[in-house]
């Protein structure tokens, strides 16, 4: 039988991995590729850079629901829009304490506290430094996620023992304007750079199928892969159409984008955790399973976002099963490493 040999392209990611800088137009031609080439290249690299494939879980909870004063098109918690989501005010720390708990007893790692806040102010700091050194001493990665940051509030977040902050640029520099108005992507940029030099991780993302074109979320993609360095989390969201939001009712994206989104963020930024983030409910199990395919190594688990939907803890505990997904740091008494 005649043997043919496979071109060494075939194997060879499109960009060795050291290097740092994407321009938009190589994104955008991993976008462009078949869908298996695209696929079959994500899978070179995850499997390189995460031998394990395991899938990291991490809960979140809103400590400070709505009432926010920014603009953003998509979010049911800003006030100006009429989405049904009340104000509420900063969470107690028993109340944060108790949901930490629950979230590591069902095995999440990672606990993330989100706040509908522009950027807090710093007599919510205390507060929510307590919160961060609690969560942190019951032997969890902690993360937070409360608008934009001063360097010293990133500092006083690192001493309180935050491992990672969250703060996305949800999309690419030309269409944010088509998104937000209230504040600009270069004091989100700012943000994320006082969180670097606080010694902080970075966990930093976006959304997508909020209208932009495939050569705009390259865009996005290629903004977090030349952060230097990239983030250590990218979630990847995918745009939760919240009735009274300016974004409700856009035509929806097809799932087998949002996918090639997911690959796309795999190969460019080899050694991050890529998290399927919000849209899983509205998903369903067949595109999720593309997705982990793609790369995806991390979702957000636990019933609720942090005023939408997930899916059911229980729910993701069977799909991960069907998937033979192991889970990160989960041992078999069901602890964490
Ligand atoms: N207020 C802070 C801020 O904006 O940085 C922290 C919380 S905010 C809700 C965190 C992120 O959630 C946003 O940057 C956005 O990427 C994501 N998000 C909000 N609403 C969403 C929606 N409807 N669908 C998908 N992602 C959403
Ligand atoms: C992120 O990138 N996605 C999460 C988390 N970081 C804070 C938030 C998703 C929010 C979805 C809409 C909601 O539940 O309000
Ligand atoms: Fe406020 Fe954050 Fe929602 Fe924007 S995304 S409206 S800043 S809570």
């Amino acid at each position: 039988m005649q043997q043919t040999a496979t071109p060494m392209t075939f194997l060879t990611p499109v960009k060795p991995v050291e290097a740092q800088t994407w321009p938009v137009d190589e994104v955008l031609e991993l976008f462009d590729l078949p869908f298996n080439e695209l696929m079959f290249r994500a899978q070179v690299v995850h499997r390189e850079h995460f031998p394990d494939a395991d899938v990291e879980l991490a809960t979140l909870l809103s400590i400070k629901t709505g009432g926010c004063e920014e603009d953003c098109g998509y979010c049911p918690q800003a006030a100006r829009y009429d989405t049904g989501v009340d104000a509420k005010k900063l969470m107690g720390l028993e109340e944060v304490l108790e949901a930490a708990k629950a979230a590591k007893d069902h095995g999440a790692t990672r606990f993330c506290m989100g706040a509908a806040w522009r950027s807090p102010k710093d007599r919510d700091m205390e507060k929510v430094e307590a919160m961060v050194r609690q969560v942190k001493a019951m032997g969890m990665e902690t993360c937070a996620t409360l608008g934009m940051l001063k360097e010293d509030q990133a500092q006083r977040l690192k001493d309180a023992g935050l491992d990672y902050y969250n703060h996305n640029l949800d999309t690419a520099p030309e269409f944010y304007g088509n998104v937000i108005s209230t504040r600009e992507y270069q004091d989100r940029l700012d943000t994320l750079g006082h969180v670097r030099t606080a010694g902080l991780k970075v966990c930093c993302g976006g959304i997508v199928g909020m209208g932009e074109s495939r050569r705009q979320r390259a865009g996005l993609i290629a903004q977090l892969a030349n952060l230097n360095p990239y983030p250590e989390s990218v979630p990847v969201n995918h745009l939760v159409q919240v009735e009274g939001t300016p974004l409700h009712g856009l035509d929806p994206l097809d799932p087998l984008e949002f996918v090639r989104t997911i690959a796309v963020a795999r190969i460019t930024m080899p050694k991050a955790r890529v998290r399927l983030s919000a849209g899983r409910r509205e998903m369903g199990d067949a595109v999720q399973a593309m997705c982990f395919m793609a790369g995806a190594n991390s979702i957000f688990y636990g019933d609720k976002l942090l005023t939408t939907g997930n899916p059911d803890a229980q729910d993701d505990r069977v799909l991960l099963g069907k998937l033979g997904l192991k889970t990160r740091g989960v041992v078999e008494q069901g602890g964490c490493k």
